[in-house]
């Protein structure tokens, strides 16, 4: 019910027919929140590699070249497919069904985002959120395996995560890399953090 109330928050477009599945519900990045995202990523080449039901994707795709979207179900792509549709988008989207740790050695991109699933809604338990929690694996494994993809990565986190973790991130960069802490926030009330490693990051613009 909580995220039925936020539906055009979501997706604007959701009345023209928009699908969602459970963790959908839950997972998906708010709309004004992901455009900003893309703005902030826009570049020829953007891999989605958790792309759910579409949310940064269809963004991605109005703002970017090209996408490439990976979700591992393929009940989430075919969500995403429909989704872009409405938006218009689904051209400029390479829709991938698959693990995206197997497929990262044959992927690359100008940027990358990652918004993994983070355990669930009882990731606010904890009064600091450990990245070591991100599903299916850890927060330093992903960051590894995504740096090998593109040189620009967009993390999408929960709002109460170690802010010191996400300094040994950029650290795991040889040599390290400047980044960009933001809080999302939609009517006033804060969602997420996102932060921008690489050339993304405000301070080298
Ligand atoms: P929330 O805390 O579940 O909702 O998620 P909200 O509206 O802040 O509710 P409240 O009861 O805490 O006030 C906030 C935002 O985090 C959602 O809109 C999603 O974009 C994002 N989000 C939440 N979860 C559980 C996940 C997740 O597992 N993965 C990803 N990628 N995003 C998530
Ligand atoms: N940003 C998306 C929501 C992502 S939710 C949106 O705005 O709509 C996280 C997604 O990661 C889920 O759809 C889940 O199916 C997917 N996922 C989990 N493990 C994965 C893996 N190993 N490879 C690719 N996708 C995975």
């Amino acid at each position: 019910a909580k995220y039925w109330w936020q539906r055009y928050s979501l997706f604007s477009k959701f009345d023209e027919g928009i699908k969602m599945d459970e963790e959908g519900w839950f997972s998906v990045t708010p709309e004004v929140i992901a455009k900003h995202q893309a703005m902030r990523c826009s570049s020829p080449v953007v891999i989605d590699a958790f792309a759910g039901v579409g949310g940064n994707t269809i963004q991605f795709a109005l703002r970017s070249e090209h996408v490439i979207a990976i979700d591992k179900d393929p009940m989430k792509i075919a969500y995403a497919r429909h989704n872009a549709e409405i938006y218009g988008v689904s051209h400029r989207i390479d829709f991938v069904v698959g693990d995206f740790f197997q497929l990262a050695p044959s992927l690359k991109a100008d940027v990358i985002f990652l918004s993994p699933p983070w355990g669930g809604p009882e990731y606010l338990k904890d009064t600091s959120y450990d990245i070591s929690m991100l599903q299916p694996k850890d927060g330093f494994t992903l960051f590894n395996t995504a740096q090998r993809v593109a040189s620009n990565i967009a993390f999408y986190l929960p709002r109460n995560v170690d802010l010191e973790q996400l300094k040994e991130l950029s650290c795991l960069f040889d040599p390290p890399v400047e980044f960009e802490i933001e809080k999302n926030f939609v009517n006033d009330k804060l969602k997420a953090i996102t932060v921008y490693y690489g050339e993304i990051c405000q301070h080298d613009r």
